[in-house]
């Protein structure tokens, strides 16, 4: 099939998926046509099937804000004239499904939409009164809506009092990215100063204030004052500041590698013994998956869609949402009882290449395509 993805290019876990769906069905020999503002950042245009068209929106005197939007639909409308497309899959509904369907209007229908939910579209946005309508519209103008968890077509159909059909699709990871890199782990944890008998935590996010990386600093102070424990901090965003003043505040910068954002992602999970995200917003998390591809158990926050991602009690520990020292009691019990970790560790990763496991992943975004290429 001709398919196009809209993804928002930068870094975040809604790019992230669009990128490595297109990619997979690329390799399975769909031709794919990426339309975003800029190239994704873990996209390679050179890679066979796949094709990019920049979206640029020309500024003029009268505009005081640029109309991408619009510059969006016309660059979709372009393309599915022009490539054929058969589909055009948006990531994230503000403004890509409202882009779409004007774009498809533009074209005289020739052409499905399927738009994925991937959280803070409808958990944050859907709660502003200047964009809910539009979002309402956007979905139920959609032939196709996924959202990446349970607990996200809950949310929408509570929040926007939509009845419009949902399929709960989950997402998945590159299992040739993230995998436990043991021996590579290991000169990385020398490399950084980590003494090989002291434990590692993890958190990687985009530091916004729905990540609580506060939460993360002090369960880590509970347990690093037990435990000869280190913590990475992997990212960047508006949130990064306030916490290096935390952790300078509470004296734990000798124990603390703030790192930035870092391309070898896997390698530090894989040398971590527990990832932690206590977000007080998450429809799925991707973050999680990653770390238990890596084979590291997870201690997440009973929030949206993370308990769909971790069991409790078997591939990591759910706690409540600012409770640190459960938190901080759930990671000393996995460092406590290494063969409980072990465990954990490998229920993690059995549970990332079965119940997400990518290639069933994408053929059920396949047969969404099928279902309306045939209706
Ligand atoms: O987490 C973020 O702030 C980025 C955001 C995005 O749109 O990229 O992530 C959302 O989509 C991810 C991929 O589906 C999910 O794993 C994240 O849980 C979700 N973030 C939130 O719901 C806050």
């Amino acid at each position: 099939m001709k398919i196009g993805i809209t993804c928002y290019p930068t870094v975040g876990g809604s790019g992230v998926v669009a990128t490595e769906l297109g990619k997979a069905l690329a390799e399975k020999g769909h031709e794919v046509h990426f339309i975003t503002s800029s190239l994704p950042f873990r996209l390679d245009e050179s890679e066979n099937n796949i094709y990019f068209h920049e979206v640029s929106v020309n500024s003029y005197a009268v505009f005081q804000h640029p109309p991408y939007d619009l510059a969006l639909a016309s660059k979709m409308a372009e393309v599915i004239k022009e490539e054929g497309l058969d589909i055009l899959h948006v990531h994230y509904a503000i403004p890509h499904a409202v882009s779409a369907y004007l774009a498809k209007e533009m074209v005289d229908g020739k052409v499905k939409i399927v738009t994925t939910l991937h959280g803070t579209d409808i958990t944050v946005l859907g709660y502003d009164p200047t964009l809910s309508d539009m979002i309402h519209f956007g979905i139920e103008r959609s032939d196709a809506v996924t959202a990446v968890s349970g607990d996200l077509i809950k949310q929408t159909k509570e929040l926007l009092n939509t009845n419009v059909h949902i399929d709960t699709v989950y997402n998945f990871i590159d299992e040739r990215i993230y995998y436990p890199r043991k021996s590579e782990a290991a000169s990385v944890k020398k490399e950084m100063g980590i003494p090989e008998q002291a434990k590692v935590m993890v958190h990687v996010s985009n530091f916004r204030k729905v990540k609580r990386v506060e939460d993360v600093v002090y369960t880590f102070q509970k347990v690093s004052a037990r435990i000869d424990t280190h913590l990475l901090l992997i990212g960047d965003g508006p949130e990064l500041p306030v916490i290096r003043r935390l952790v300078k505040d509470l004296g734990l910068k000798e124990k603390v590698h703030i790192t930035g954002s870092q391309k070898r992602v896997a390698e530090l999970l894989s040398m971590s013994d527990v990832k932690l995200l206590l977000s007080s917003k998450e429809s799925f998390g991707l973050v999680i998956l990653e770390a238990m591809a890596c084979g590291v158990p997870a201690v997440g926050t009973n929030i949206g869609g993370i308990p769909e991602v971790i069991e409790h009690g078997k591939s990591g520990y759910i706690c409540e949402l600012g409770d640190t020292d459960k938190a901080a009691e759930y990671v000393m019990n996995i460092f406590n009882n290494p063969a409980l970790g072990r465990k954990m560790g490998e229920a993690a990763l059995k549970r990332a290449q079965t119940t997400f496991n990518k290639n069933d992943i994408v053929k059920q975004y396949e047969k969404i395509y099928a279902r309306l290429a045939g209706s």
